[in-house]
């Protein structure tokens, strides 16, 4: 017996990308350095087989033959974002003439294909001039921000519906200031949490700010979310799950939703010395950054249990003094990225935003299977994914049971169109729809672009029902 699961008809299939990730030209057209430029530079070992962001797929120049490829994978929408060191290279001066005119053509060309653009306003990459000035942690830096966000809804308010304040907020504040992972290679709780309050009230004041121009479109944000799982029932494992969630899922999806943060994390954070500096006016103004979408990256669950080992009172604080990994025996890995797969995640997600956030009007926004040297996998010319065809199947076959259980859910993008630059893993993982091959610029649609070019057209997919 066959099932076909079918998906609304005007569901958005698509794909993610981000400017520093695809757009190459990084010192080009006007373009001035972001904070990946600059530590590339200055330590290139920090990535993977040294390779930095000044090339990439080279979107910038290739953008009208990626927007072909993309019509091929039968795509109605598409994310990626605006570089604020090529629109305003110095952080709060001058619009640079020559990004308008790349960013407006672009826009058009998607729309002429029939691709709504989805925009987002900041995807990791700050100006290095605005790092400068202590990047997030400093408050001039969040009117800078404001200030680039008019210039882009004055620029491109009319042409594009959906916008979105950031990208994975979380992702610079645990990597920047808390694990070593990305620029500034802070260690320090208290900063982490400045950093991330500032975020939030940057993204408080522009989602206000396109309210106020009343334009047709949508805003919204787009927050990683990790459902926290506790190992057991145990009263510790539960409240060890329910910090994590609490530090790396509410923190942003509270505000974003609801508008305020959580009593509990307001706690938690005094508890621990961790206040950020406020003003009187934030909370209002917090409260006036609901998003009308939620855009939701979902790659693995976090599953945690109380922390057993003592941790090391004169180390710095970090979230893992209060719980540990746990990695559950028997779990589904992608061995190539070192991910656990768990498709029901996205289900739990689902549930839970229609349960506790209102059913606010969300879409899949980044899912998707990270596999080194798929070039083994190349047959005639094209990689035969067939696993990267089985982790989006998956997924989407949970999501649409959310969907029949009411979810507001209102597309699934993948991670990513073509092959990219993926920070300081650079090219080692690949998740396109699309191979790249760096030496020569070439692009070939693996399998599973041929794949979800059928599932667009068709609404959905046929699965033998055993499976
Ligand atoms: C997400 C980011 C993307 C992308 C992706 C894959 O968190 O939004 O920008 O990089 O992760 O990451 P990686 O290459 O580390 O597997």
């Amino acid at each position: 017996m066959m099932s076909f699961y079918r998906f609304p008809d005007h569901f958005w299939w698509g794909s993610a990308s981000s400017a520093a990730q695809s757009e190459g030209a990084a010192h080009e057209a006007g373009k001035a350095d972001t904070v990946w430029d600059y530590w590339y530079r200055q330590q290139p070992h920090r990535f993977f087989n040294a390779v930095g962001p000044e090339k990439t797929s080279d979107f910038y120049h290739r953008f009208e033959e990626d927007i072909a490829l993309l019509k091929q994978l039968g795509h109605n929408s598409f994310r990626t974002s605006i570089s604020w060191a090529r629109l305003i290279p110095d952080g709060v001066g001058e619009v640079n003439q020559q990004a308008v005119q790349f960013y407006r053509e672009l826009i058009h060309q998607l729309k002429s294909a029939g691709i709504e653009p989805f925009i987002c306003l900041y995807h990791f990459d700050m100006p290095w001039a605005m790092q400068q000035l202590g990047g997030w942690e400093n408050r001039a830096v969040v009117d800078a921000y404001v200030r680039y966000a008019q210039v882009c809804f004055d620029l491109f308010g009319e042409q594009v519906s959906h916008w979105f304040t950031f990208n994975e907020p979380i992702v610079p504040v645990e990597q920047g200031y808390l694990y070593d992972a990305h620029y500034p290679n802070v260690v320090d709780f208290k900063r982490a949490v400045q950093v991330a309050y500032h975020t939030m009230l940057a993204h408080a004041r522009v989602v206000n700010e396109y309210h106020q121009r009343q334009l047709t479109g949508q805003i919204g944000i787009i927050l990683n979310l990790t459902p926290s799982y506790p190992r057991s029932e145990h009263p510790a494992d539960v409240k060890a799950a329910r910090i994590a969630d609490l530090l790396f899922n509410r923190s942003f999806l509270d505000p974003a939703v609801l508008g305020q943060y959580p009593q509990e994390l307001a706690q938690w954070i005094q508890d621990h010395d961790l206040q950020p500096i406020t003003e009187p006016d934030d909370t209002a103004m917090l409260a006036l950054g609901k998003v009308d979408l939620l855009g939701v990256n979902y790659y693995q669950p976090r599953r945690v249990k109380a922390r057993l080992s003592a941790v090391n009172p004169e180390g710095p604080m970090m979230p893992e003094w209060f719980f540990e990994p746990y990695e559950m025996p028997g779990r589904k890995m992608n061995p190539y990225r070192g991910w656990e797969i768990y498709e029901k995640g996205i289900y739990d997600i689902l549930t839970n935003l229609r349960q506790n956030y209102g059913n606010i009007p969300c879409y899949i926004s980044e899912n998707g299977m990270g596999v080194e040297n798929e070039e083994r996998f190349m047959v005639d010319g094209e990689v035969q994914d067939d696993y990267r065809i089985d982790f989006i199947r998956g997924h989407l076959m949970w999501l649409h049971k959310a969907l029949e259980e009411g979810a507001n859910c209102l597309g699934y993008h993948l991670w990513t169109f073509i092959d990219c630059w993926s920070w300081t893993n650079a090219y080692k993982n690949r998740y396109g729809y699309v191979a790249l091959d760096l030496a020569t610029q070439q692009r070939r649609l693996k399998k599973s672009g041929h794949w979800i070019a059928q599932v667009s057209a068709e609404h959905g997919f046929q699965v033998e029902d055993h499976q």
